[in-house]
């Protein structure tokens, strides 16, 4: 969906004989160069009927009350907001698409998705998960495979489709700590933290800082992401495990931002945003590893330094 584009002029904005970057803040606190934000939250009442009802949108700021409906409509007006404030990005598709979610998909679903068109949460089984518009990171993660899919379109195989959840992890990680206000340094760096129901011994389903220690219980094992290249895992289970070895570029991403310092966003993230801009579908980890230090402009080292910690030596 597109709308006009003069809601948010940049000559309106601009204060007299500046013209400021696509995707700045201007002194009105508004974005430039990128539109009004636009999104719709469905529910499935627990079938598995997409997208189900419109439940609440951006013009509806009441809560629903439907603690699900709540979560992931501000969760996703977070998400596109920072796609706009940090990156310059109009939505997923960069043209201002209207983002659809679903909530209450399934019964008892243990898992969210991008489905290609829109994003679903199930409400998990209440044992081992809670439901999955809890954590804004989750949220984020998926919302960034649209991104992913918009732009490198990395297939969802090997080393590109590691990177792709990797991406999403990373643009998750940036997410949750830019609701709570934190810095590289500040944040736990956990992906999913809260998705665990009480007794489950895990802290999140993954962890950047330290792949392979984020759960460790009966009903799940033992947390399998390596966190450097001598501990890849080849497997055929997962598409080549894709949400394994991610933990490989995570811990990358982690050690880049807390060197640069400040806003995992605005640092780090802007770096593998334009990385994302730039690497072909198949990339591998050091393809992608080059792409960020060719983006990374003062901090090339550090971001080479990351990389080189975790076994991608370039
Ligand atoms: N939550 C998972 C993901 O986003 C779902 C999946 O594997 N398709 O990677
Ligand atoms: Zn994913």
């Amino acid at each position: 969906e597109r709308r006009p584009t003069d809601q948010v002029g940049l000559q309106a904005l601009a204060p007299d004989g500046e013209e400021p970057r696509y995707g700045e803040t201007a002194p009105g606190g508004e974005v430039t160069g990128v539109g009004q934000q636009v999104w719709t939250v469905h529910t499935a009442a627990s079938s598995t009927r997409l997208p189900g009802e419109a439940v609440r949108d951006e013009t509806q700021e009441a809560e629903s009350g439907d603690v699900a409906v709540d979560e992931a409509w501000t969760g996703v007006r977070a998400t596109l907001q920072m796609l706009a404030e940090a990156f310059g990005r109009d939505s997923f598709d960069d043209a201002g698409a209207r983002v659809l979610a679903t909530v209450h998909y399934g019964n008892k679903y243990d898992n969210a998705f991008w489905d290609g068109a829109q994003l679903v949460f199930g409400d998990g089984d209440g044992r081992v998960f809670e439901r999955f518009t809890k954590p804004v990171d989750v949220l984020a993660h998926e919302l960034a495979h649209a991104v992913t899919e918009h732009t490198a379109g990395l297939v969802y195989r090997g080393q590109a489709g590691a990177l792709n959840e990797s991406v999403s992890d990373v643009l998750g990680a940036c997410l949750k700590q830019r609701v709570l206000g934190q810095t590289a340094q500040e944040g736990d760096w956990l992906i999913g933290e809260g998705l665990f129901r009480p007794g489950i011994d895990g802290r999140a389903l993954r962890s950047m800082a330290e792949p392979g220690t984020a759960y460790d219980d009966p009903a799940l094992g033992r947390d399998p992401q390596p966190g450097h290249m001598d501990d890849y895992v080849v497997t055929s289970d997962d598409n080549g495990g894709v949400h394994i070895n991610s933990g490989i570029p995570n811990r990358a991403f982690h050690l880049a931002a807390t060197a640069i310092g400040g806003s995992s966003a605005e640092g780090a993230g802007r770096i593998w945003y334009d990385a994302l801009l730039s690497v072909p579908s198949d990339a591998d980890f050091e393809g992608f590893a080059a792409a960020t230090v060719e983006s990374a402009g003062e901090h090339a080292e550090a971001v080479r330094t990351a990389w080189a910690t975790v076994g991608v030596v370039l």
